[in-house]
């Protein structure tokens, strides 16, 4: 049976995709070119210095170590004036009544995020208070798809791997769960997380029943 869900964050509980994208975008605009939006998709999941290595690749623009420093210091906090406005609002659909149900059934509640604003989003959202665990990108030394960052929220949850059931909206993500020997569910669209074991569009969709399959 299932003892912990280990959720990750953008694109699962919120959506601040968006503001990633505007953030970066900025400073593709400063260096001197512009992505899309579509190109923006590869950037889900991945850490913020890999994000800025395929970005700037993307503009054929090389920067000493020093310098891609500072633009990541620059692009955070354009990041963080959007996140500061944040509202409760922006939680995906039936994640808060899922997160209840779990909650009512005794099943444990951890994070496990590839970014170093979890606390803050999670605050601004008013959901910190689910989580027994948090684990994100303070934590970990390794992205996804490695496991690690689902490995220690099943520890810090006293769960083992087979009694966690992990969200994702990434592929990186759902093979991350895979490799640690976790079932996955996909949250977004069963074309793209072919690998999930099954695949919601929204949390509106998702019961405790359908949590031990
Ligand atoms: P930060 P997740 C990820 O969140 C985002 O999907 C990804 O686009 C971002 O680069 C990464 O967090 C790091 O974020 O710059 O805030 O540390 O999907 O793993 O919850
Ligand atoms: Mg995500």
């Amino acid at each position: 049976t299932v003892k912990a869900c280990l959720f990750d964050l953008d694109g699962v509980i919120v959506d601040t995709a968006v503001y990633h994208f505007q953030a970066w975008r900025r400073l593709a605009n400063e260096l001197g070119f512009d992505f899309t939006e579509h190109q923006n998709e590869q950037l889900k999941g991945i850490s913020r210095m890999e994000s800025l290595e395929l970005i700037l690749q993307w503009g054929g623009v090389s920067l000493s170590e020093a310098e891609k420093l500072d633009w990541a210091t620059k692009k955070n906090q354009w990041y963080l004036d959007l996140v500061l406005q944040m509202t409760p609002n922006e939680v995906l659909p039936g994640v808060p009544a899922f997160l209840d149900a779990l909650r009512a059934n005794g099943i444990k509640i951890a994070l496990g995020s590839a970014s170093k604003n979890s606390k803050l989003i999670l605050e601004k959202i008013q959901m910190l208070d689910y989580f027994d665990a948090i684990i994100d990108g303070n934590n970990i030394t390794k992205g996804k798809p490695d496991p690690q960052v689902f490995l220690m929220g099943a520890e810090a949850t006293h769960s083992l791997p087979s009694e966690c059931v992990v969200f994702e909206d990434a592929v990186a993500g759902i093979q991350a769960a895979k490799a640690g020997g976790m079932k996955a569910i996909g949250v977004g669209s069963a074309e793209v997380l072919t690998e999930a074991d099954f695949v919601i569009s929204t949390f509106e969709e998702m019961t405790i029943e359908r949590l031990n399959f």
